[in-house]
């Protein structure tokens, strides 16, 4: 198994700083030795350039930062696009969940037809008229699915990238009412922490991963560490209590090697100016080692 390392230092699309850190948070965590270590080839090509919040041309509107986030979405989309053609597993570090728009866009091209598994409390279905913050992050999945009329629906090629058929939400628990409607609309599904609850990480799993994977080419994972319980992972900007445990996520990591369907996967919205001592940055390389086949036998 061949994976690439792709950091993208982004937090134009989050409110708090600190998440543009993630990929030295996780880097720092020892991902690259810990992928060698169960075998697979890590190569590591850097991180996509980012512009700072803080240089003075940089002022922030209502809906914060759409140039530079199609700029940045649209360099990821390349590149993924580009290693994803070679037979490599992009492995993305965010960075704030905008990042998704390029992980998206550029596995679609190099892929064809995606499935996509968004772990995650919030829906990220906002759009630019919808956003009750304006941070983009917020919007992603809406974007991806063809919604919005934004620039960022049109990320490396016009239009839709993924089907809602074909997309699954996971450990959702902080829907915004706008985002009820489109998943309403779309018929994107939905597995919210009452889901989780009532049938378990297991068979949440097995529909979930049969969703993602009739009527695909590949399979991209987008775990945001705030779909995590705050006690396992503190270190993200927007926590929100009563999220999937340790042991569950584990489980649906490694029900997702199991299935061997994994194409891409990103790793988003770590933050270690808040977290505690870098531990969700530890379980981040956990977690993308389990997704990729590390077994305790
Ligand atoms: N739904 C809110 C918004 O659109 C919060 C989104 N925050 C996230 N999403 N961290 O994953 O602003
Ligand atoms: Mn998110
Ligand atoms: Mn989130
Ligand atoms: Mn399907």
């Amino acid at each position: 198994m061949n994976t690439s390392i792709i950091g993208v230092p982004m937090d134009l699309g989050a409110n708090r700083r600190g998440v543009d850190m993630g990929p030295s948070a996780i880097r720092y965590a020892d991902l690259r030795a810990k992928l060698e270590e169960i075998g697979i080839d890590a190569k590591d090509k850097g991180n996509i350039s980012v512009p700072l919040p803080e240089i003075d041309s940089m002022e922030a509107e209502e809906i914060k930062y759409p140039k530079q986030i199609e700029a940045v979405t649209n360099s990821l989309a390349l590149q993924v696009s580009k290693e994803a053609s070679q037979n490599r597993i992009p492995i993305i570090l965010g960075g704030d969940h905008s990042i998704a728009i390029g992980s998206i866009a550029g596995m679609k091209q190099a892929v064809g037809e995606l499935g996509v598994l968004w772990f995650d409390a919030h829906a990220d279905l906002n759009t630019f008229e919808t956003s009750p913050s304006g941070n983009i992050h917020g919007m992603p999945l809406a974007f991806s699915l063809g919604y919005g009329n934004s620039n960022l629906v049109n990320c490396l090629e016009k239009g839709q990238k993924i089907k809602p058929e074909n997309t699954v939400l996971i450990g959702t628990r902080s829907i915004d009412e706008p985002e009820k409607e489109l998943i309403e609309k779309s018929g994107v599904t939905v597995f919210t922490m009452y889901d989780l609850d009532k049938m378990g990480m297991n068979r949440v799993m097995e529909e979930a991963l049969s969703i993602v994977t009739s009527n695909t080419d590949g399979v991209h994972v987008s775990l945001d560490m705030d779909a995590l319980d705050p006690v396992e992972a503190p270190g993200v900007g927007t926590p929100v209590r009563g999220g999937i445990n340790y042991r569950e996520v584990h489980l649906a990591m490694e029900l997702i090697a199991e299935a061997q369907c994994i194409n891409s996967m990103e790793v988003v919205e770590v933050n270690p100016i808040l977290d505690s001592v870098n531990r969700t940055g530890d379980l981040a390389v956990e977690l993308v080692a389990s997704a990729l086949g590390e077994r305790v036998l």
